[in-house]
């Protein structure tokens, strides 16, 4: 039987096309239409400065590979490979779960020796809804050997991965998205509100520390914290910081030290969101049973800090060793020097800001948001100069 003659045979109810196959046939064309969109046949996509990737929801985490190469996550559960303008998927990758606008795939984040060991790790959220950690390898855009190393017992509305050395790594865990004061950060034996340190496997390091009421060393590295969505460490000077989310203001930037207690919510300069003080505890008498941040924002300088980065070996080296911030409030890229105490905005009202990332050459990458700032604004990369320019712009 030819290929012609079966068609029509299926298609056709006396010699017309059969309704049924005509409503299905319509539903495949409208598909095919928007997925390839009108951009498809109008010849090459313009993007707008800096753009180098589009098209997405939420980006969140960005890991670079090398100068045009790097990983990126996008919350609804999908990681993409980024090569020199071409953007891949990777495949095999745990599902992941969000909860009303929160959750999915957060971070991606390369194991110090990924040049020959090809270890990846991601952060999310899995189909429990509790915050994970897997690792593979990645091998032709396939999740190879993976394995999840690490299960919360809570879900994290923000989480990110650091390298301590090639044998240890640090997992933020915020709380679950309850505005109101969340007890868990405080209790050791509560996952979430936590800095973790784990090994490359997944275990707890014997070097942990060991708090009251626990046998051993645990997983958690320092508590009280409220949202933690930056994470960065310095592995020259060997100093682990974290930005998080404050309620309404009290943002803060922290330097984290082994058993801290960040204070979260026994302490806040925020507020709750009703405006009603989150504890009558004074700074001072907070200062005795916790460690102050770096750095706070007041409420009337929000910052809703997402991916935190210390400037080093930038050619635009007045910034070394400042952070930039990227900012979901006021959608600006933000940079924070601590020997001057000032906040800069280098970028303002490009959109609510996840993760910024350094390329090897000192250029600086930014995941922003869909529908930020226009509506009709999608998911995307942004390159910028080392001094956070967009190209055209001095
Ligand atoms: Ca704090």
């Amino acid at each position: 039987m030819s290929r012609e003659g079966s068609v029509p045979n299926l298609a056709h109810a006396n010699g017309r096309l059969h309704p049924v196959i005509l409503v299905l046939w319509l539903a495949l064309l409208s598909t095919f239409t928007a997925a390839c969109g009108a951009d498809e046949f109008a010849g090459p996509k313009v993007l707008p400065p800096g753009v180098i990737a589009s098209g997405y929801g939420v980006p969140d985490g960005i890991a670079v590979i090398g100068e045009t190469e790097f990983l990126f996550v996008e919350r609804s559960g999908i990681l993409h490979h980024y090569v020199d303008g071409n953007v891949t998927q990777v495949s095999g990758i745990p599902q992941s779960r969000t909860r009303d606008v929160y959750g999915g795939l957060l971070d991606v984040s390369l194991h110090p020796d990924f040049q020959n060991n090809r270890l990846v790790y991601i952060a999310y959220n899995d189909v429990s809804a509790n915050l994970s950690v897997a690792r593979f390898e990645l091998r032709n855009d396939r999740a190879e050997t993976l394995q999840v190393i690490y299960r919360s017992g809570g879900f994290s509305i923000g989480s990110r991965i650091v390298w301590e050395d090639e044998s240890h790594f640090f997992l933020s865990l915020g709380i679950g998205g309850d505005p109101y004061p969340d007890p868990g950060p405080q209790r050791i034996h509560s996952d979430v509100g936590k800095i973790h340190r784990l090994r490359a496997d997944g275990q707890v390091p014997p070097d942990n520390p060991v708090f009251p009421d626990l046998n051993g060393p645990s997983s958690v590295w320092s508590y009280g914290h409220r949202n933690p969505q930056g994470l960065y460490y310095d592995t020259d000077n060997k100093v682990l910081y974290e930005s998080e989310h404050g309620p309404l203001g009290g943002d803060e930037l922290n330097v984290i030290v082994a058993g801290g207690n960040y204070g979260w919510p026994l302490f806040s300069y925020g507020l709750n969101y009703d405006r009603t003080p989150v504890s009558d505890m004074t700074e001072e008498e907070a200062e005795a049973i916790s460690i102050l941040p770096l750095k706070y924002w007041t409420p009337n300088f929000r910052v809703a800090p997402s991916g935190l980065l210390m400037v080093e070996n930038s050619p635009h080296s007045s910034w070394n060793g400042s952070f930039l911030l990227g900012a979901l409030n006021p959608r600006h890229l933000l940079r924070y020097d601590p020997a001057s105490d000032e906040t800069e905005t280098v970028l303002a009202n490009i959109g609510r800001i996840r993760d910024v990332a350094q390329l090897p050459s000192g250029k600086l990458l930014i995941a922003v948001d869909a529908g930020s700032p226009n509506p009709s604004d999608s998911g995307r990369i942004i390159q910028l100069s080392p001094s956070g320019g967009l190209p055209g712009s001095s």
